[in-house]
């Protein structure tokens, strides 16, 4: 019984950038509780690499090249899809990217392409495949959030802009189409070890040292330790939940500026 309430037998399951990092690891988790999975990339070598990935791990995934920010793409590729494996049940807006520049240094146009990436796609991707689920009356979505959803921090603004956006496009998402029994949730990872951080998880860097000592869990989280929330916001036993934000990340949105070792207060 609590198997079958996780289950995602045939349920088709689109996760955008999900050749890599916390997309795979979503996608495969999703495969594993019975999900067909298709992922999209804008390389075609680098989706043929997330296939013979998948492949290996007995997963047959469907790729196929679109650029998420890209009304007509994301339309061909939708259609695509619908055509070759199903109408689509699951959609993991998971394709993302950050810039890491102050303000004053940023160039709009840099500002502006994280927004369309990060921000403007979802909204694309959502409105293409939620007609059919209206239809249906069945869907789930699960936006990539994050920390910077609720917080600031330097460098990131763009990023932050977008994930803040992200989170409330999510809640007017859930205003809108919750009566057509669709979920739309998000997902906030804490700081994951994945492309997207490897320039800033390094030994000795300064921005490590605040992961380390700030993370009450006292790790990095793994693109892993978030397949548990993905598969419970897919899934029959999410089917009440609604316009949330589930943070996975080790304690760290918990924790006002406790650093480990240096200021213990007992
Ligand atoms: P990642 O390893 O950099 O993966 C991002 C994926 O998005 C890649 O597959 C990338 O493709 C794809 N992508 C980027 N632009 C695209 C476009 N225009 N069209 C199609 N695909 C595109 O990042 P990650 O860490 O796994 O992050 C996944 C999501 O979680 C992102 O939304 C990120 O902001 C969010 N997140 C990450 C963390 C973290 O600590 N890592 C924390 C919170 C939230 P290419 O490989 O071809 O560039
Ligand atoms: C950064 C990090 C973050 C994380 C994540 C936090 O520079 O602050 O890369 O943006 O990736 O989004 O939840």
């Amino acid at each position: 019984m609590s198997i079958e309430l996780f289950s995602l037998k045939d349920k088709v399951a689109l996760v955008t950038g999900g050749t890599h990092g916390i997309g795979m690891a979503i996608a495969k988790g999703m495969a594993k509780a019975g999900a067909k999975i298709c992922v999209n990339d804008i390389f075609a070598d680098k989706l043929e690499a997330a296939k013979q990935e998948y492949k290996k791990n007995g997963v047959d995934a469907f790729t196929l090249i679109f650029d998420v920010t890209k009304e007509e793409d994301v339309d061909r590729g939708i259609s695509q899809i619908e055509a070759k494996v199903g109408p689509i049940d699951i959609l993991v807006n998971n394709a993302g990217i950050i810039k890491r520049i102050p303000i004053l240094d940023m160039k709009v146009q840099e500002y502006k392409d994280v927004i369309e990436i990060d921000l403007v796609a979802p909204f694309i991707i959502s409105r293409r495949v939620a007609p059919s689920m209206i239809k249906r009356r069945a869907g789930k979505i699960i936006n990539m959030c994050s920390m910077m959803s609720v917080y600031g921090r330097n460098s990131v603004s763009a990023y932050a802009s977008a994930k803040g956006g992200l989170k409330l496009l999510t809640q007017n998402m859930c205003c809108e189409w919750a009566k057509y029994n669709i979920q739309i949730n998000g997902i906030g990872p804490g700081y994951i070890a994945t492309a997207q951080t490897e320039a800033i998880r390094v030994n000795g860097h300064p921005f490590n040292n605040l992961v380390m000592t700030r993370t009450p869990a006292g790790r990095w989280g793994e693109p892993e330790d978030l397949v548990g929330a993905a598969l419970l916001l897919a899934s029959k036993a999410g089917d009440y939940i609604n316009g949330q934000v589930v943070y996975v990340d080790g304690g760290i949105l918990a924790n006002f500026g406790y650093v480990a070792g240096e200021n213990d207060v007992k």
